[in-house]
């Protein structure tokens, strides 16, 4: 920005109140983005964390009130799978694309310690799709399928004895990443005075443990009230139904007994209307705030400081991305020079310890052969010698043949006269 003075101006002290003369129109602003947002159609992603069997997908059919047609998950697995399905569903002009993202196996293996990783890991993808999707050049939010998780429902077996371990090790891994609804899944086993004291356990237990759970926002006036009240009935005891009863002249989801029927949608039967209120009618939109602005915030933070990006540099002083960039640009160039230094000043000693050991070579080289040559020439002086000393009996044994030969000639001139005189 050299040659640019940018001067921050003081937002407050220049702040000045002024009343129109006549209507201008903004004041629709809200319904033009009331508009736009019916335009768009919403999301909404739900994760059901429980062991299987737990009434989820009745669950999930009971509260959107149509049929998911799940199929039930098997027991069998040696890990747990994270199974997504998206649906669009429509209720007047409004459009919803919901995502049901299912634990299939959770609490099935013998050996329960990792059983966390794979959701931990499900929610991680998702935080880092839409990331990349941000640091796009071209980015598409407007079209992207956000798979963020906005709630988790974490479905609690109703024994009345509190939480299992894998519960609170899988919640309190989980309490930075997404939002936390407990609710006591098959809730019709326990009886009314054995509830309180599980809930309240329950409570404890998540209290004692230091679990973040969500809680409704009270902050709203104008469901705050609602939101407080609602909090102390957390976790939801609830109970789900795909079957329907006559009663008066309506049909309700009910579960019948030999003993009794219970309807879901009873408040004196279970929570499952308090929890719907909650989930659906109330609090989506604070669901999918919080899941952008803290959640997945949280995750954005930690990722941009892992990649070497600060808001601040080592004085603390601010300092903007693209410095940052340029700033790492030239620390990763002066490392590549240090680098490249280094492998020279190892290449050159390389060489040189490569040449003294080729002289060392050339050295021995040159003694073996002049031993070589040393021995060849004494052999050879040897073999003159015997040589010589052949030629010399040659020659001596050749002067004796021949005075033999002579001596032996004389011997018979001399034989022959004496018998001649005979
Ligand atoms: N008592 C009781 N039974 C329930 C309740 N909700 C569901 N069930 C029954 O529990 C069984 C399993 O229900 P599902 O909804 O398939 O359970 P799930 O957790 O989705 O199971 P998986 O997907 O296989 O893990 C079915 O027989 C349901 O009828 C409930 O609130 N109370
Ligand atoms: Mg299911």
């Amino acid at each position: 920005m050299a040659g640019v003075d940018v001067q921050k101006p003081n937002m407050e002290s220049h702040l000045r109140t002024l009343k129109l003369s006549g209507h201008v129109g903004f004041d629709s602003l809200p319904d033009q983005l009331v508009s736009k947002s019916i335009q768009n159609g919403f999301i909404f992603n739900i994760m059901c964390i429980g062991e299987t069997g737990l009434g989820k997908s009745t669950l999930m059919d009971s509260l959107f009130n149509t049929n998911f047609e799940s199929t039930p998950s098997p027991h069998t697995l040696p890990t747990v799978k994270l199974k997504a399905h998206t649906y669009e569903l429509q209720e007047s002009n409004v459009r919803l694309k919901l995502t049901i993202c299912d634990t299939v196996g959770y609490g099935d293996q013998i050996n329960k310690d990792d059983s966390f990783k794979a959701v931990v890991d499900y929610i991680d993808t998702q935080f880092e799709s839409y990331l990349q999707e941000e640091l796009k050049i071209k980015r598409s939010l407007s079209t992207y399928h956000d798979n963020r998780i906005h709630i988790c429902l974490y479905f609690i077996c109703p024994t009345g004895h509190g939480l299992k371990s894998i519960d609170l090790v899988c919640m309190k891994k989980l309490d930075q990443k997404v939002n936390i609804i407990p609710i006591i899944a098959k809730a019709d086993t326990i009886s009314k005075s054995e509830l309180q004291k599980f809930k309240s356990k329950i409570i404890a237990e998540l209290q004692n443990n230091d679990v973040q759970i969500y809680n409704f926002p009270t902050d709203d006036e104008s469901v705050s009230e609602i939101n407080t009240n609602m909090n102390s009935h957390i976790p939801f005891a609830v109970i789900g139904s795909t079957d329907f009863i006559r009663v008066g002249n309506k049909m309700v989801r009910a579960r019948q007994y030999p003993w009794g029927t219970v309807q879901v949608e009873n408040e004196s039967h279970c929570d499952f209307v308090k929890l719907r209120e909650m989930l659906i009618r109330t609090n989506m939109e604070d669901m999918r705030e919080k899941t952008h602005c803290v959640h997945y915030e949280l995750y954005r933070k930690k990722r941009l400081e892992q990649m070497g990006f600060s808001d601040v540099d080592s004085e603390n002083k601010p300092i903007s991305f693209q410095q940052t960039f340029e700033n790492k640009r030239s620390n990763h160039l002066q490392e590549l020079q240090q680098k490249e230094d280094e492998m020279r000043q190892m290449f050159v000693v390389r060489v040189k310890e490569k040449e003294a050991e080729l002289k060392d070579a050339e050295k021995d080289l040159h003694a073996k052969f002049d031993k070589l040559k040393k021995e060849h020439t004494e052999e050879k002086k040897k073999i003159e010698e015997e040589r010589k000393k052949l030629d010399d009996e040659i020659i001596e044994f050749n002067r004796r043949k021949v005075q033999y030969q002579q001596i032996g000639s004389s011997h018979h001139t001399l034989t022959l006269g004496k018998s001649k005189k005979k």
